[in-house]
């Protein structure tokens, strides 16, 4: 029986990161798998997690179980950044719970949906391929819309008939900033059209929130998710700590579910406590734990947040080399200068891709997506000089 099991396909992010390893030149550029670099190349632990982790060690008297639902000190002390400090549980209507990182909240998430009833969930596309893997395996169909235009720009049309032609028991899911992978995002404008659109529909929309503080901002970040949120009844956002906190492995995350009326809300998130334990039973605890402890710390808060902003600065500087190469062989990289986050994709053919990694030794994924923390100040020239020689 177990040998009845076809083979399955590695995941193409996670295994450009052995192809980059063990590629012998020195001057290689790993570009792949989304994790922040310094202008170092290096992806440290912020110095705000190290302190806390000293001060967990120190001070953590018991391991004892915390229950499905994790670390709530921790659910709770994010929510101000999420939702606004004027609103941070929008009059009582919204309650989280701890997950193994955003993935584990997007599972949750989208098989509490599958629970409700709700049968089909509109993607945009291209998405994070773990969007539709996780539709697929929960047996939920996806409907996919355009997300970006020829032009650079979100392509608004195409989600405004995604959005016209959606049916009762259609959920949508929505990147709420630094789009992955093309890192480009909707405007404040176009938010605010989004929430009136969803505000006048049926669709529930999951807002997956996975790198608040890599694109302009915490606040800033924010917007369309508190659009969203002011304006319908109803919706589901996954968070991940992972990328700014830097606690990639350690798998933090929390989903926050909000519904119409308080009444409901300790209903809802027991099918969440439920679905938990028939996956995982209870999420790690010491990543989440640590982020509680920098946000009960003043300092610790004041420190997290200005790591962040270094983070942010660099892509920003990043972004900005990129763009002034503008013309460069036979594509144009100033609308990088424009986009948000940790990816942006650049038009490569299949063969320039690997021309790429063969001929330059610079490894990114077969869509053309660049993760722009991967280059610094000393690699960016020989990037660019690449790329002109593989798309003349
Ligand atoms: N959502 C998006 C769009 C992502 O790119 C990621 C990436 O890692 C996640 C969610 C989940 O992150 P994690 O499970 O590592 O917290
Ligand atoms: O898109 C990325 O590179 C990040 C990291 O299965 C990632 O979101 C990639 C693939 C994966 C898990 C995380």
């Amino acid at each position: 029986m177990l040998n009845d099991l076809k083979q399955q396909p590695a995941d193409a992010l996670l295994a450009l990161i052995k192809l980059h390893n063990t590629d012998p030149r020195a001057d290689k550029i790993d570009l792949g798998v989304g994790v922040y670099r310094t202008g170092q190349g290096d992806t440290p632990v912020f110095g705000a997690i190290k302190a806390a982790e000293a001060k967990l060690v120190a001070e953590q008297d018991s391991k004892a179980y915390l229950g499905p639902e994790g670390d709530m000190g921790f659910v709770e002390k994010l929510m101000p950044y999420i939702f606004g400090k004027d609103s941070a549980d929008m009059g009582g209507r919204i309650e989280g719970m701890q997950t193994p990182g955003g993935t584990g909240s997007l599972r949750l998430a989208l098989a509490m949906v599958k629970r409700a009833g709700y049968r089909r969930v509109i993607v945009g596309k291209p998405s994070w391929p773990n969007h539709n893997q996780i539709c697929a395996d929960l047996g939920l169909e996806v409907f996919e819309f355009n997300h970006a235009a020829a032009d650079g720009t979100t392509d608004m049309d195409a989600l405004r008939a995604a959005i016209a032609s959606a049916q009762e028991g259609d959920a949508i899911l929505l990147h709420g900033c630094c789009h992955n992978p093309t890192g480009i995002d909707y405007t404040h404008t176009e938010w605010d059209e989004i929430a009136a659109l969803l505000a006048q529909s049926t669709i529930l929309p999951i807002i997956d929130l996975a790198y608040q503080g890599l694109g302009t901002g915490m606040e800033e970040d924010a917007y369309g998710l508190r659009r969203v949120l002011v304006a319908v009844p109803e919706a589901l956002v996954s968070y991940s700590c992972d990328k700014n906190f830097g606690l990639y492995r350690d798998r933090v995350g929390a989903l926050y579910a909000m519904v119409a009326d308080p009444a409901d809300l300790s209903k809802v998130m027991s099918n969440g406590h439920a679905l938990a334990r028939a996956n995982w039973s209870q999420p790690p605890d010491h990543g989440a734990a640590a982020v509680r402890l920098v946000l009960e710390d003043a300092e610790l808060t004041a420190q997290w947040l200005d790591e962040l902003d270094q983070m942010r600065d660099r892509m920003r500087q990043v972004r900005a080399k990129l763009a002034a190469a503008g013309k460069t062989g036979g594509v144009d990289l100033t609308p990088v200068g424009g986009q948000n986050g940790l990816f942006s994709i650049v038009p490569f053919t299949p063969e320039q891709v690997q021309a790429m990694r063969t001929k330059h030794g610079i490894y990114f994924a077969a869509s053309g997506r660049i993760n722009v923390a991967g280059l610094t100040m000393a690699n960016i020239d020989q990037f660019v000089a690449a790329v002109a020689d593989v798309t003349a």
